[in-house]
């Protein structure tokens, strides 16, 4: 069983991650002196967010050279100390590899725009306008056209993002020897893994034909993803750089479905796992990220059975709760008041005994929160500063704007990591680039390291639990139908052994929905035994050897 599904892995946010030269920016020599926190952790891997030269529009994700460390990062020498690190450690490095585009101050996207006879025009996608307006109705993820007219040669440029990153051109053969070429440099340097930034986008739809869909996760399903020519770039990638340089991969799937995953992850052709994000629009209405909605716990249950049937037989998930593009997950999902321990250790529960690999996001391990901002300038996301211009033009206050950033927004996942109670968390001995999230002083690695029934320890307690069972890392998946809707019960099985989840995603005492007695308790979190299930109150339990 290849290393990626027996594998916990950490996603590390580098610049929010620990600022080693106290510049306010987090950097690699930061993750470098966190290494053995991180081994503490026992977890098997890091992926890294992208550490490449970048104008950083867009948390390093606008790449202006795929060759260079971002120097307020570290250097190219900071890198292979982190590698080696990692490795000595017994630890591998997936880094995140940006596809879809690049920065507009890329070399290659400063050539294109010069003139329509460039010989890189056509890295990128230009088209003339039409009635005056952007060749057809496609919105960018950030609001807005996803097309912007350049001066220099009176066309668009796609960007399905800012316009600060525009669309590299797949089905030019010369853009994809070019980016085999860059993912063949970091395989070099040791990278064990990739993380394929939207790779779903990579294949654009002949013609650019107008979006029908009005809700824009079905623009993103049906307009922008499952390209044509997706499979097959895909495969290309894997016989020609991962397969030659036994890189495990793993896809950011926007867009694709319980249908139509496996098309992507063929056990020759395709890739290791990917992320689908059913769970993560859930609570997005047809506006996408800042148009709220209401989920309920069995739509939830529901997302994440359907998913395990999708790679019951092949293919492979990764599960995750939060990450760098999503709020807290205590915040989103838990309840990050009264019952913030209970809620955070109980989706550390759900996040490392579902099937499929977790992927942990630095700071949901201590059970770090959604941060409230006061006023949009306080933001640092792209995303968010440029969907207030558009909520503005729409007429939205910045009352009604901020409760939505403040519930969804990105900033929630990138305040500075809250290492103590002191000045900005421990992060920087100067003010981060970032606000520190103000309850840094109750919630911080320092004040869980030595406490036994903290959130950390219930967090390496669960790794520990995972790792060494067949039934939670192999284990087929069956959801267990309860009265209480709120409740989420699964168990998972492997021929010798059946493991049980109880969860309650509510904070009310309900009954239990199973006989306990006969089970063995592996572990909760709460100590002692009640007649009822108490609020936010997660366990897994295993029948008692027969006597
Ligand atoms: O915003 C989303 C749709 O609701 C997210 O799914 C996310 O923006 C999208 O999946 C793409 O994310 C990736 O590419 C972006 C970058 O801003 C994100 O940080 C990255 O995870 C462009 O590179
Ligand atoms: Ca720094």
């Amino acid at each position: 069983m290849s290393w990626h599904k027996r594998a916990v892995i950490y996603q590390i946010y580098p610049r929010s991650f620990y600022d080693s030269n106290n510049d306010g920016v987090g950097d690699l020599q930061g993750v470098i002196a966190k290494l053995d926190y991180i081994q503490s952790l026992g977890v098997d891997a890091v992926w890294l967010n992208p550490i490449y030269k970048s104008p950083n529009e867009d948390g390093g994700y606008d790449v202006s050279d795929f060759y260079s460390i971002q120097p307020e990062l570290g250097t190219m020498e900071d890198f292979h100390q982190l590698v080696a690190g990692l490795h000595l450690r017994n630890m591998k490095l997936i880094m995140d590899m940006v596809l879809n585009h690049s920065s507009d101050e890329h070399p290659w996207f400063q050539q294109s725009r010069l003139s329509k006879e460039n010989e890189f025009r056509d890295f990128y996608f230009w088209l003339p306008g039409k009635n005056g307006g952007p060749p057809n109705n496609w919105k960018s993820f950030f609001s807005g056209s996803a097309w912007q007219l350049d001066g220099a040669t009176n066309e668009y440029y796609l960007h399905l993002f800012s316009g600060k990153q525009p669309d590299l051109n797949w089905d030019l053969p010369t853009v994809r020897e070019e980016m085999k070429k860059i993912m063949r440099f970091w395989a070099n340097k040791g990278v064990d893994a990739l993380r394929l930034d939207v790779i779903t986008t990579i294949s654009k739809r002949p013609g650019f034909p107008n979006s029908d869909q009005t809700d824009f996760n079905d623009t993103i399903r049906k307009v922008y993803a499952n390209g044509p020519r997706l499979k097959e770039f895909v495969a290309e990638l894997r016989r020609d750089v991962f397969d030659p340089a036994q890189m495990v991969t793993v896809g950011e799937g926007p867009g694709i479905s319980p249908q139509n995953a496996l098309e992507y992850l063929d056990n020759e052709k395709g890739l290791s796992m990917i992320f689908h994000f059913g769970h993560m629009f859930l609570d997005q209405g047809s506006g996408g990220r800042f148009d709220p909605r209401k989920w309920s716990v069995e739509e939830f249950k529901r997302i994440f059975e359907e998913w395990d049937r999708a790679f019951a037989k092949q293919g492979w998930g990764a599960v995750f709760l939060g990450n760098h593009d999503f709020a807290r997950m205590v915040s989103r999902w838990g309840n990050d008041k009264e019952y913030h321990v209970q809620s955070s250790k109980l989706l550390i529960t759900l996040l490392l005994a579902m099937r499929g690999t977790p992927f942990i996001f630095q700071g949901d391990e201590i059970g770090m929160t959604n941060l409230i901002l006061s006023s949009v300038n306080q933001s640092r996301d792209f995303e968010t500063i440029n969907g207030w211009r558009t909520a503005q033009k729409n007429g939205k206050s910045e009352k009604e704007f901020l409760e939505n950033i403040n519930y969804a927004g990105r900033d929630n996942a990138r305040t500075p990591f809250q290492w103590n109670d002191q000045a900005n968390a421990g992060f920087s001995s100067v003010p981060p680039w970032m606000m520190v999230n103000p309850n840094h002083t109750t919630i911080n690695a320092a004040a869980q390291e030595n406490d036994r029934d903290s959130i950390l320890n219930y967090f390496r307690a669960m790794v520990r639990i995972r790792k060494n069972s067949i039934p939670l890392t192999e284990g087929q998946y069956t959801t267990i139908e309860c009265q209480e809707k709120n409740l989420y019960v699964f168990e998972r099985q492997s021929d010798r052994e059946k493991m049980i989840i109880i969860l309650n995603l509510s904070s009310h005492e309900l009954e239990w929905p199973l006989d306990l007695t006969n089970h063995e308790k592996i572990i909760g979190n709460y100590e002692e035994r009640h007649p009822r299930i108490r609020p936010w109150e997660a366990m897994i339990i295993k029948k008692s050897e027969s006597r």
